[in-house]
């Protein structure tokens, strides 16, 4: 198999961090996102959606960090996609949660037009409405995951057994990291992070990630705080 992905991608990193965690044999082929690399003709072709990560098994190409998550999960038959339909019903009902809902919010609108020029809207006073909707809309979320997703007594998102919604989840909450949000005031949150960052190989997939948050510090962000 081989992975198509970026290390500080926000959806490369939890299909990468699950390979890791069960020795699956996969070739990572780096696609430099920053550099314009998947505009290219020979990753367009394959991917005409020019985003990442796409994995490719044998002739089967598939896209949607989610949607490879849980392919990965089911090929190797692992119990973080659970069988039970109503288990599994969960693990899917919080992934398409932080899929949609959150994601729109926190990505789309707090994080990303800060820190990507092609987000940046051009309007100087739309950009800053565009940041502090986002800002406002994430904090409603946040407080939704904190409370009702984890709340004070699950260890994971989908009670106490680690599943593929963990991987995708933290990966999107941690992209808060690239504006140096802090998680102080949701201690569900912070907890369940802590936990999930204490995993055998997030230190190592998160390394580059970790890196580019580090080298962001001290400018003037929009930020959770
Ligand atoms: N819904 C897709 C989103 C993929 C996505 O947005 N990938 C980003 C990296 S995190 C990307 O390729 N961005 C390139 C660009 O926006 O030009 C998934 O979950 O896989």
């Amino acid at each position: 198999m081989k992975l198509y992905m970026h290390p500080v991608s926000t959806t490369s990193r939890p299909v990468m961090q699950f390979i890791a965690d069960n020795d699956i044999k996969c070739d990572m082929e780096v696609v430099d996102i920053l550099k314009g690399a998947h505009y290219e003709p020979a990753y367009s072709k394959i991917n005409p959606n020019h985003l990442i990560p796409m994995l490719e098994d044998g002739d089967f190409r598939l896209t949607e960090s989610a949607a490879i998550l849980r392919y990965l999960a089911e090929k190797i038959d692992s119990p973080t996609f659970p069988k039970d339909l109503k288990q599994r019903a969960r693990v899917n009902e919080v992934m398409d949660w932080f899929n949609s809902n959150f994601y729109r919010d926190w990505g789309y609108g707090l994080i990303y037009p800060q820190l990507f020029p092609h987000l940046k809207r051009e309007d100087a006073k739309v950009q800053e409405a565009v940041v502090a909707y986002g800002k406002e809309k994430s904090k409603i979320w946040l407080q939704i995951l904190n409370d009702h997703f984890i709340g004070p007594n699950h260890k994971y998102l989908v009670g106490d057994q680690l599943t593929v919604a963990d991987y995708f989840g933290a990966a999107i909450t941690t992209a808060g990291e690239l504006v140096h949000c802090d998680f102080s005031a949701y201690p569900n949150i912070k907890r369940w992070l802590d936990t999930f960052k204490a995993g055998p190989n997030y230190a190592k997939v998160y390394e580059t990630f970790n890196g580019f948050c580090a080298s962001t510090k001290g400018q003037p962000w929009q930020a959770i705080t």
